[in-house]
């Protein structure tokens, strides 16, 4: 496998500098911690190392340092018009390169082989559950279920060296990743679609064929989902999917188990599950004004109602950035070039003009500006792919791609298990000279 090699050569001096950072200069002093930053969720901590992607709160996201407008253009694609490939965002993120025509082939090529192997108990496991089981749970039953195939605990046992740690590690997250799309498309036409499967093409692409297993065989789905396969991969290593598979791992348990955990977290609904909510939100709305095209004003009005009900407006507000949401914009974009005109594109653009305000007027949000589930879900439904309760588990299957990356490198790093340290009330009391 050229490209784990290749790996291994970037990472052995990568390793060399963050063992020297520790030995050499361990005592240098990189924060000052207030108390406030730990009472309210550790925003603005510096407390992790993550290498694959990195958000700036004015600019967005970028991945090894290329913004989504970049990669939109200097990534491979299948066509010249066309989006680029997950498989170029993965290359990137795991080698720090961009990556050739032949590298993104190679990396589909490897998918398509590994995606043969899921084992016929996670079929067992998945018909075991009610089909009214959220999709969210039954993708990651699946997950777990996935785990026998762990090649990282057998190595273990046999008393694998530390230093190659990574290298089952890397096994396992290239056969989770190759296997998502397989398992995402099984439990949407299990739930939505009578149990009538679609088998993949292997001459397809990870996301392309994605979209054919779901049964949205057309070109136009195809690139939709190639672009949300890119745009929600990765958001550095705070956010809880990230944090939570990074913590999880740390403790050496395999990529099965570290990737379940950071999708139980992508279930909650201020993370993931926002862009299933959105959606209820505006259906909400239209049931409620009573019209499919409610005027802005009416729209105002529905917002404020959320607040005053002391509800989020969902898809709204981050914790991290203070701007619109490149991969809102970048879906806007795209909406506006290939479905201007659908219903729900044209709602989302009114509830842009008239959301922020509303929460700016309430003195206390510190980002009044859309994410990226405010649009992702109107733009799944203009194309055909009206079941809500699918999106989060899209958005799992491309967040494995930042998460187990970095996972990968965490191994290459020989980072330890994390363990930062808790005080009680009582402490924090103290500190303030509070009685
Ligand atoms: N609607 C209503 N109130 C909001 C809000 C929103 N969209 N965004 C923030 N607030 C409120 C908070 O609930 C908090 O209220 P409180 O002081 O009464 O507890 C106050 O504003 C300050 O919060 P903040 O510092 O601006 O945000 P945060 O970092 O605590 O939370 C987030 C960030 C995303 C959880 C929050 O903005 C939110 O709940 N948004 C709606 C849910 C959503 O869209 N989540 C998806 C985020 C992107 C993703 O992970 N996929």
């Amino acid at each position: 496998d050229y490209l784990k090699e290749k790996l291994l050569q970037i990472a052995i001096p990568k390793a060399q500098k963050v063992r020297q950072l520790v030995k050499e200069y361990g005592d240098v002093k990189i924060q000052d911690v207030t108390m406030s930053q730990v009472l309210t969720g550790m925003k603005g901590v510096v407390s992790l190392m993550t290498c694959t992607s990195k958000l700036d709160p004015e600019e967005g996201i970028r991945f090894r340092g290329y913004s989504i407008p970049e990669l939109k253009n200097i990534l491979p694609k299948i066509h010249e018009e066309g989006e680029p490939l997950p498989e170029g965002i993965f290359y990137l993120m795991l080698t720090g390169e961009l990556p050739s025509n032949d590298d993104v082939r190679y990396i589909s090529e490897q998918w398509a082989q590994r995606a043969q192997g899921i084992p016929p108990h996670v079929y067992d496991v998945i018909e075991a559950l009610p089909k009214d089981a959220h999709p969210m749970i039954q993708f990651n039953t699946a997950i777990l279920a996935m785990s026998t195939e762990s090649q990282f605990r057998k190595a273990y046992l046999i008393g694998m060296d530390k230093k190659n740690y990574w290298d089952p590690t890397y096994e396992g997250v290239m056969d989770l990743i190759s296997r998502l799309p397989i398992i995402a498309a099984y439990i949407y036409r299990r739930v939505f679609h009578q149990g009538d499967h679609i088998p993949p093409d292997p001459s397809l692409d990870w996301a392309g064929n994605l979209a054919h297993m779901m049964g949205h065989d057309t070109e136009d789905a195809k690139r939709l989902m190639r672009l949300y396969m890119l745009i929600h991969s990765d958001h550095e290593g705070g956010n809880v999917s990230a944090h939570a598979t990074h913590l999880v791992g740390s403790a050496l348990s395999n990529p099965y188990y570290s990737f379940s955990a950071g999708m139980n977290g992508l279930a909650g609904p201020l993370h993931g599950m926002a862009n299933q909510d959105v959606m209820h939100w505006i259906n909400k709305m239209k049931r409620e004004i009573g019209t499919d095209d409610p005027s802005e004003a009416q729209i105002k009005k529905y917002a404020e109602e959320t607040l005053a009900k002391g509800h989020v407006i969902p898809g709204y507000g981050h914790a991290v950035l203070r701007k619109t949401d490149p991969r809102f914009q970048v879906q806007l974009d795209f909406a506006n070039k290939y479905v201007p005109y659908a219903p729900y594109i044209k709602l989302v653009n009114k509830i842009y003009n008239v959301v922020p305000d509303v929460l700016l007027a309430t003195g206390k949000v510190k980002n009044p500006w859309p994410n990226v589930d405010a649009i992702s879900g109107s733009l799944l439904t203009s194309y055909g792919i009206t079941e809500f309760p699918i999106y989060t588990v899209l958005f799992g299957v491309s967040r494995a791609l930042g998460v187990l990356t970095q996972l990968i490198w965490d191994r290459l790093y020989g980072l330890p298990i994390e363990r930062p340290k808790s005080q009680n009330l009582g402490w924090f009391m103290d500190k303030a000279n509070l009685k």
